[in-house]
């Protein structure tokens, strides 16, 4: 039989929960294959809700031991039960207890989902509805409890034992090899914030003094021989606490916080009040087996998990169609954290590259959905860029909108007035209005349209009347489900550059709303005057880029070429360099689909060459604005008919033509930025090793006599993970002479590091080449690739079908039909795996026409699947659509 797509769930059916649970204590008896929950659970019904009603608790996959009612074994008649289901038919009026006992195998849980094992520990996932298969509930965010959690285990095998909250009492239980730990969570919490830990783990603690003096102990939990790999993990909780106090007023509210690192984990990281749990990329860390990138990354993940405890955990979501409240604000909020840990330019435009590459092409196709979505089959599906980062955007607009002090007015409201709720985005923007008198009903858009808004520009100057006319208008392009679109309120941060690159000032304006240095667009359409404006200026437009949307202003080269050397917006200097590459990227993959070679312009190279030279540009930034648009990009902004090879083959043109140019700049900033002694991951020296790779990566095509060896040494002698892994991948990905030997020595150097060699696996699934495919057949089964591990399914997978776009979409279908069967094959065991994996077929409507009938013809195959998850039918539905 087909799979049945899972019924829709609609935000405008929410109805509150009939029956509350207040109070919930368990007891789980781990056992590899037969664990015991007994769970004794405080239930009220609601005042107004009719006495008798039924008690319909979720379950999945559960199977049902004993069920009691205040005490009292509940007859057969008196409830029905299945896997996913459990119902009580008559329940008392008055409050009573229930006691349900659950068996479950958490060996034989492949789907990484409830509780399930991780190289012998115990751990547990329950966000989004995991918490249904550790025992029958109300598996809802609205329906928050305070648990108190025993767990037991054999001593021998899990010496440590876990749950939320703080510890209350451990001991032996009596006759037998076994222990326990009591552990009690004062605050109430939904389900899907509960967690459990039990292993033989490793134990790094660490100490942190609140503002308000309270001690709180600090650890995290790793396999033994990890310890010396959480230093940096350790180094950025304690700072994020710190800041949280210092920018937001928020202090850690219980006597300990811990975090636990697995090895399989289907997402990144996991908020569990008191109990976060990590994939172990982001807490494991040294210069020999981590890039620069990677502690990057762990500081931001382990601040975002942490700044849960106040956006999500004290305030949570009243269904899961507000996830943007707590993930949108949450992603701002490790933006900002990072923004001040680093440099604010550097992290504005990483996160503007991440947007642009993910989020934008999702909301340009198929999976398209408003920040908050009015439907969903499948929620797991729902942990996307667009509920993330466009969510983080959609918070960062409010704040340009109201200022800075608005803002954080309205934010203290929303944490006074909300702590301990479960809540919506309307209360959330109601406490903004609230305290700054503005009326936010359209801004509200943002959270309920899909797609990107475009922002039309022209411009006018007139010399005898000083006065420079701006025409602005905006549209949403069509998105599936959502045929017309009213006008967004679009904060754009603007400059009008004079001749000398300094912001002129106009004696007034009309036609749109201006506040400070934003224009405030509210219409579909505005004409703009601003006057006593002395010379012809040139339009800096969406600066800090104040907006996600998309700029559409023909720009003149010289302007560009302005911008790019003398804007004082660094965000928009990078912005007008990309814009003059893509210009000139898109131009040559025209020409090579023609069959021609046409010569990089000059112009474009040399801008590349003022950045190089540029004494006074931060080396991280100029690192950034060196760094071509990727082909994602260029596929994105030519839109249809997307040819993969020839949009490869015109960035190899600009590539090399930049670097044969410019070759003995590029060998000595290679050297001069290469950073001397011991490594150190902090901002300033990342951003010299990020230039220096920079550099070498063009030095690498420069056909100058020592580029190969030159690339080599980088490669052979480098002393941090950073330096070597990026001279790999230009030795295999250019195909360079040493390609084998170097992924040889790196295999023989990491292969007891799987962080090291997922690293190793992604590096050879995203080579181009035809010979690619045929590599990654033979490492599916290389000794060190585990098809059940998620982090190595996306080395491999998920990285050959997002970062390998012309061996993805080979013209024979190849491709395709690797990852189609890949997604068959990793759907049986964990579903969340694969139907993200299938989630990279996203753009295939705007491939060319050979192309995309092989990707159609791929897709189809999955969707006649008689036997597909959820989460994949979900996937293919929508992608089909
Ligand atoms: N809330 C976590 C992410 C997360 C979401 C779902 C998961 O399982 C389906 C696991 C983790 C975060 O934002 O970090
Ligand atoms: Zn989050």
């Amino acid at each position: 039989m087909r799979s049945e797509t899972a019924p829709a769930i609609r935000l405008e059916d929410y109805q509150p929960p009939v029956y509350r649970i207040e109070k919930v204590h368990l007891t789980v008896k781990l056992d590899p294959a037969e664990t015991e929950v007994v769970a004794t659970l405080s239930v009220a019904r609601q005042a107004d809700v009719q006495a008798g009603t039924p008690l319909v608790l979720d379950g999945d996959e559960l199977s049902l031991r004993e069920l009691k009612l205040n005490g009292e074994v509940l007859p057969d008649d008196g409830y029905t039960v299945s896997p996913d289901k459990l119902e009580i038919h008559a329940p008392p009026s008055k409050p009573f207890d229930l006691k349900i006992t659950t068996q479950i195998n958490p060996e034989a849980n492949t789907k990484l989902m409830g509780l399930y094992r991780s190289s012998g520990t115990y751990c547990t996932q329950c966000e989004a509805e995991g918490f249904r298969r550790i025992t029958y509930f109300l598996d809802r965010p609205d329906v928050l409890a305070i648990y108190t959690t025993r767990v037991e285990a054999p001593k021998n095998d899990c010496p440590v034992l876990l749950a939320n909250g703080n510890l209350m009492e451990k001991g032996d239980i009596d006759g037998t090899d076994r222990h326990y730990a009591l552990w009690h969570d004062p605050h109430p919490k939904p389900a899907y914030l509960f967690a459990l830990v039990a292993g033989n783990l490793a134990q790094v603690p660490d100490r942190f003094t609140t503002a308000s003096d309270k001690k709180v102990d600090l650890n995290i939990y790793v396999e033994h021989g990890n310890e010396g790999l959480c230093s940096w993990a350790m180094d950025s909780l304690k700072r994020s606490m710190k800041w949280d106090e210092d920018v937001f007023g928020r202090e850690y509210d219980l006597d300990v916080f811990n975090i636990v690192a697995v090895s399989d984990f289907n997402m990144g990281a996991m908020e569990n009040k008191g109990l976060n749990i990590f994939n172990d990329k982001y807490v494991l860390a040294d210069p020999e087996t981590a890039t620069d990138q990677d502690y990057a990354n762990i500081e931001a993940v382990i601040a975002h998990e942490y700044f849960h405890n106040w956006t999500g955990n004290r305030i949570t979501c009243r269904d899961w169609f507000q996830l943007c409240l707590k993930e949108g604000l949450t992603v701002f909020r490790d933006q900002e954290f990072t923004s001040d840990m680093r440099s604010r330019p550097v992290k504005r435009i990483t996160d503007v590259r991440l947007l642009k590459t993910h989020q934008f092409p999702e909301d340009a196709g198929p999976l398209a959905h408003p920040v908050r979505p009015r439907v969903y089959h499948e929620i797991n599906n729902f942990y996307t860029a667009t509920v993330y980062e466009k969510g983080a955007e959609v918070v960062r607009m409010l704040k340009t909108v109201l200022g800075d002090e608005g803002f954080h007015k309205g934010l203290d409201l929303y944490f006074d007035r909300h702590d301990g709720e479960a809540t919506t985005i309307e209360a959330f923007l109601t406490c903004f209005e609230d305290t700054t008198g503005t009326d936010l009903s359209q801004f509200a858009l943002w959270y309920e349209q899909a797609g990107t808004p475009v922002v039309s520009v022209a411009s006018a100057y007139d010399a005898d009347r000083q006065t420079y006319s701006l025409s602005l208008s905006q549209e949403i392009p069509p998105v599936p489900g959502q045929r017309s679109s009213k006008p967004a309120v679009i904060p754009l941060r603007f400059g009008l550059l004079g001749p000398d690159g300094k912001d002129m000032h106009a004696t007034s304006a009309s036609g749109i709303k201006i506040s400070g240095d934003v224009l405030l667009m509210e219409k579909s359409r505005h004409e703009i005057t601003f006057s006593g404006i002395s010379s012809q200026p040139v339009m800096s437009l969406l600066r800090a880029f104040s907006a996600p949307v998309r700029i559409d202003q023909k720009f003149a080269t010289a302007d560009l070429q302005f911008l790019a050397a003398r804007d004082n917006d660094p965000f928009n200097r990078w912005q007008a360099v990309q814009s003059l590459a893509m210009q000139e990227l898109v131009r040559l993959t025209g020409t090579l689909r023609h069959g021609k070679l046409g010569a990089p312009a000059d112009g474009v190279v040399s801008v590349f060459g003022a950045v190089l030279n540029d004494q006074n540009l931060d080396p991280a930034l100029k690192a950034l604005a060196l760094t071509l648009p990727s082909e994602a990009d260029i596929a994105q902004e030519i839109g249809k008919n997307v040819d993969p090879d020839a949009i490869l083959a015109a960035r190899k043109q600009l590539r090399q033509a930049i670097a044969r140019q410019f070759h003995g700049a590029l060998r000595a900033a290679a050297l001069e930025f290469a950073p001397r002694g011991d490594y150190s991951p902090d901002a300033e020296t990342a951003g010299k090793r990020a230039l220096s790779n920079r550099a070498a990566y063009y030095y690498a095509v420069s056909n100058t006599e020592d580029a190969a060896q030159f690339t080599w040494d980088r490669f052979s002698s480098a002393d941090n993970m950073t330096d070597r892994l990026a001279g790999l991948m230009l030795l295999v990905h250019d195909h360079m002479p040493g390609e084998t030997a170097a992924l040889d020595l790196y295999l023989s150097r990491h292969e007891k590091s799987s962080l090291a060699m997922d690293k190793w696996f992604m590096v050879q699934a995203t080579a181009p080449g035809d010979g690619t495919l045929a590599t990654i057949k033979s490492l599916f089964s290389h000794p060190l690739y585990d098809a059940t591990n998620p982090n190595r399914v996306r080395a491999l997978l998920q990285s050959f079908a997002t970062g390998n776009a012309t061996q993805f979409a080979r013209p024979d279908g190849a491709g395709f039909e690797l990852v189609a069967e890949s997604v068959l094959e990793i759907d049986k065991r964990n579903p969340q795996v694969a139907s993200r994996l299938l989630t990279s077929f996203r753009s295939w409507r705007a491939l060319d026409a050979n192309r995309c009938a092989l990707a159609e013809s791929a897709l189809m195959k999955i969707s006649s699947c008689e036997d597909l998850s959820r989460d994949s039918r979900d996937i293919i539905d929508r992608t089909l659509q």
